[in-house]
């Protein structure tokens, strides 16, 4: 008989998660995501002069208030505004926590700010080509926890190319390494998942798998919040714990490890 560490359900979604680069999980604190959609369209409000009535109403349909050439830096006051909440990571952490006990550990460090995205119906002046998050100097021990604040389908979503279709690619990856992301996704656009997701739920991804999206086709906008979590002790990429990540969950015996120094020597017993 083998001895196994793990409950059966860790295993299942680690195998999931292994064999299909991500997992949908519901979200693990209803309120938690509540608060922070509500957080998000009354910042789009405010930057507008307008109110959001219903959240998901409002953020589906604010192409008919926003043009293509104002929403990056629409997108970037929003994102200062709503993580200068200082509740906004501690909630956004409760939406996963569960799942990123499974996935990535309990000892976890978190990235700092977390992200928007904003994709307008037919604009394609702030599209993600096709990328792994790991190839531009993130740890391939990071996780992403994407958060739709819309129901995302079709176009409306991200993509990601699967891990076997991920070897397949790697194979004549020397032909793509210098040519046009577009060639890239060419070569993958059969092979990549697009992720169906509704609010209320939350996507876990491994970013070392290319990911991206193209043109949102659909008649509304797509919101979407990401944020990156590894575990403390993992090794760091160009993304530093103190520039980038910090430490949410450290347990006492290892703030205890980290603090301590053996005693010094006397003067006499070291000369
Ligand atoms: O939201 C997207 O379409 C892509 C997100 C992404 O690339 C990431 O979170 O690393
Ligand atoms: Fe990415």
């Amino acid at each position: 008989m083998s001895y196994t560490f793990s409950s059966n359900r860790d295993r299942e979604l680690g195998t999931h998660y292994i064999n299909d680069g991500y997992l949908i999980v519901p979200v693990a604190d209803r309120e938690s995501f509540e608060r922070i959609q509500r957080l998000v369209a009354d910042s789009a409000g405010n930057v507008l002069g307008v109110s959001a009535a219903d959240p998901e109403t409002f953020l589906n349909t604010i192409h008919e208030k926003v043009r293509a050439n104002e929403l990056n830096s629409f997108r970037l006051e929003i994102i200062r505004r709503v993580n200068a909440e200082p509740w906004l990571r501690s909630d956004y952490f409760e939406l996963a926590r569960p799942i990123l006990e499974c996935i990535v550990g309990n000892e976890l460090a978190m990235q700092l700010r977390v992200n928007l995205s904003i994709q307008l119906p037919e604009d394609d002046s702030s599209l993600l080509p096709v990328h792994a998050d790991v190839w531009s100097g993130d740890s391939p021990f990071e996780a992403v926890v994407w958060t739709p604040l819309v129901s995302c389908y079709g176009s409306k979503a991200m993509y990601i190319l699967p891990p076997a279709a991920d070897q397949g690619l790697r194979e004549d990856f020397p032909e793509y390494a210098t040519g046009s992301s577009e060639d890239l996704f060419q070569r993958v656009k059969d092979e990549v998942v697009w992720i169906e997701i509704k609010t209320g739920e939350v996507l876990i991804f491994n970013q070392n798998l290319p990911h991206g999206n193209r043109i949102n086709q659909e008649s509304e906008t797509r919101w979407s919040m990401n944020c990156r979590f590894k575990g403390v002790f993992t090794p760091y990429g160009d993304k530093k714990l103190g520039e980038f990540f910090e430490p949410i969950t450290l347990k006492p015996a290892s703030r205890l490890g980290m603090e301590y120094r053996f005693p010094q020597l006397g003067r006499d017993q070291t000369e």
